[in-house]
């Protein structure tokens, strides 16, 4: 009796555990470095260094957006050598990073929103942001240029 009422527990768990962990699973990064591809999920960006920002994006998603540091994600993916990042968005907005910007300025990788995967209706999958410049773009006093949303590709060289 108790050994089936467990089993059909952990069916039931199972089953409404697995659109979270298959999600996550799934690629949402394509990086494009020395000639090779490498297709990225959720699970394997988040394995870097986490942060996370309270906030709300000029764009309007407003909580806490969490992800992993750009800086120690590239190194973790090695690549932190790479002097030139271009960021490739789903509307296919592009924009670029030197060695130099990565250093005046801490970036975060967003992959999540209150802990929910971020999907292209919210700016997703990935964005990147600037935390301690979080007031300062919504007062107007500072550039979001660099702030690329629905990122889902890559190029460093
Ligand atoms: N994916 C994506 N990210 C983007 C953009 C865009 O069009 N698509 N525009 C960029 C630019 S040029 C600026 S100034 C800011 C704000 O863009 P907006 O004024 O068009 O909203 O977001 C940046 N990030
Ligand atoms: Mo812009």
């Amino acid at each position: 009796m108790m050994l089936s009422r467990r089993l059909a527990l952990s069916a039931l768990l199972a089953a409404a555990l697995w659109p979270a962990l298959s999600t996550a699973a799934e690629p949402v990064l394509d990086i494009h470095a020395h000639g090779e591809t490498r297709h990225l999920s959720l699970e394997d960006i988040e394995r870097s260094d986490t942060g996370e920002v309270t906030m709300r994006h000029f764009e309007g998603p407003e909580g806490t957006f969490s992800g992993v540091w750009l800086n120690d994600f590239l190194a973790d993916q090695n690549l932190d050598e790479a002097s030139r990042l271009r960021f490739i968005a789903l509307d296919d907005y592009t924009s670029f990073l030197t060695p130099a910007d990565r250093e005046g300025k801490r970036f975060l990788l967003a992959t999540r929103l209150d802990g929910t995967p971020l999907t292209p209706d919210n700016l997703g999958p990935l964005m990147l942001v600037v935390p301690a410049d979080a007031e300062a773009v919504l007062k107007g006093d500072a550039p979001m240029s660099q702030w690329i949303w629905s990122i889902d590709e890559i190029q460093a060289r």
